[in-house]
Formats: C-alpha cells, sequence, structure tokens
C-alpha cells in the first residue's frame, strides 16, 4: 500500500512538474549598498581593491570569527563593477552555495534583475527582471524555459502569462484591464 503511494506521487510528480509561481517583487526597493553598511558581529565584512586605484570595489561578508576565516561562513559577496562607488552586482549564499545574484546592469544605482538559483547553486530556476514600468518573471525547470509571468503596469500582479515547451510558447493569457481577473487566450 505504501509502495503504490510512493509509485502514484512518483507519477503525478513527472506529469505535473510544474513551474510555481511567485509574487512580484519591487526591485526598486533593493539596496544593494545596504548590504555591506552597518555589519556587526556575528558577521564582518572583508574588502578588496581588485584594481590599487581607488577605492575598494570588492566586499565580502562572512558569518564568524574574522581570526578565524576557515571556520567562517560566506553570506555573500558584493561588487562594484564600474567602480563609481556603488555595489552593482551582489551574490548571496546559503550554506556557502550561491542561491540568488542581483544586479544594477545599467549601473544607475537601481537593481534590474534577480536570479534565483535551485539547491546546488547550478542552474537558474527563476528570474525577475525590471525594464522601465513592465517587470518580468522567468521560470525554467531543468534548465528549460517553461513560464513568464509580466506585469506590464508595475502594480506587482500579472498581467500576461507565456508558456513555453521545447523553447516555443504556445499559450499566452492576456489580462487587458490589468485587474487580475479574466485572462483572455490570445494564442494557442
Ligand atoms: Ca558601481
Ligand atoms: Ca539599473
Ligand atoms: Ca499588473
Amino acid at each position: 500500500m505504501k509502495q503504490q503511494i510512493m509509485i502514484i506521487s512518483f507519477l503525478t510528480s513527472i506529469c505535473f512538474a510544474q513551474v510555481e509561481s511567485q509574487e512580484f517583487q519591487d526591485l526598486s526597493k533593493i539596496k544593494l549598498n545596504s548590504y555591506i553598511e552597518n555589519i556587526k558581529a556575528p558577521q564582518y565584512l572583508d574588502v578588496q581593491n581588485s584594481t590599487d586605484k581607488g577605492k575598494a570595489d570588492m566586499f565580502w561578508v562572512f558569518l564568524g570569527d574574522k581570526n578565524k576565516p576557515t571556520e567562517s561562513e560566506l553570506k555573500l559577496q558584493a561588487i562594484d563593477q564600474n567602480k563609481d562607488g556603488k555595489v552593482d552586482l551582489v551574490k548571496h549564499y546559503t550554506n556557502a552555495i550561491i542561491n540568488r545574484i542581483e544586479t544594477d546592469q545599467d549601473y544607475d544605482g537601481k537593481v534590474d534583475s534577480v536570479s534565483f538559483y535551485d539547491a546546488e547553486g547550478k542552474n537558474i530556476i527563476r528570474r525577475i527582471s525590471q525594464a522601465g514600468k513592465s517587470l518580468t518573471q522567468t521560470y525554467w525547470y531543468k534548465s528549460e524555459l517553461r513560464l513568464q509571468e509580466l506585469d506590464r503596469n508595475l502594480d506587482l500582479k500579472t498581467d500576461m502569462i507565456i508558456h513555453f515547451r521545447d523553447g516555443k510558447s504556445y499559450k499566452v493569457e492576456d489580462d487587458e484591464d490589468y485587474d487580475g481577473k479574466n485572462f483572455k487566450v490570445i494564442l494557442k
């Protein structure tokens, strides 16, 4: 009986191996520099200057004792790629495995994308990106593009859903009036 249930739940997980929709996040609320400011014990900050010119441009936040680096745990790495004094890339770690990366690609001080990684820290499973007043969430399942959710009026509610299989969109659902109800299938 127990085995039967296990087989059924295994088959179900194959058939319905779907990506799960997540809430949108307002990327403008993320302040990349805040990750390296006011670090308090039991965390500590390590800094480096990659070019020996100007200010430090690489930062690491560790959990532990600064005098015992081999026993410390890496929590995040922050980089100021264009050396303007503002962090533009932050990698977050859990148990020393990467779990998300936040980037400000155009160096305007606002985060443009957040990518989430799988439990091994190898593949991206979800990404939120912002371009002007439009937010897009992209989902992958086993490295295959599966779903895109768009928020085209920046109210943090999905108003378009695009489904993908084998690299192609096969279904598009549109919420024309952005009220979060009555999505119309415009491509099938
Ligand atoms: Ca910068
Ligand atoms: Ca930006
Ligand atoms: Ca919306």
